[in-house]
């Protein structure tokens, strides 16, 4: 059988997109004591203690604070898990996602 080469005159450029990452949000209230939101980060964030009162104190100071970024699916999933089980001990704890820019 004959060889043959087909050349492309043009470039094929791969287009491999990079999947947009989400923030998880941890928001402050006046209700939910600082210990269990630091136990909160730890078991759903995985964040150590040091990570966890950083962050649990952000919040409480300013307002929110930036917990982690992960592909959309993991960030809903986690911020869903961890305003669950704050709701199952009957504190009004909140954690959104948004977009990165
Ligand atoms: N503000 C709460 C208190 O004084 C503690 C708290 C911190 C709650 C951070 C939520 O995201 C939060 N008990």
């Amino acid at each position: 059988m004959a060889d043959t080469t087909v050349e492309r005159k043009t470039r094929v450029k791969p287009k491999v997109e990079r999947p947009k990452l989400y923030k998880v949000l941890l928001l402050n209230d006046d209700y939910t004591p600082r210990e269990f939101v630091v136990m909160v980060l730890r078991a759903v964030f995985r964040l150590s203690d040091s990570q966890a009162e950083t962050v649990m104190m952000t919040a409480h100071q300013k307002g929110s604070c930036v917990v982690s970024v992960y592909p959309r699916d993991v960030a809903e999933t986690k911020a869903s898990e961890a305003t669950d089980l704050a709701k199952e001990h009957g504190y009004p704890l909140l954690f959104s996602t948004e977009p990165e820019e």
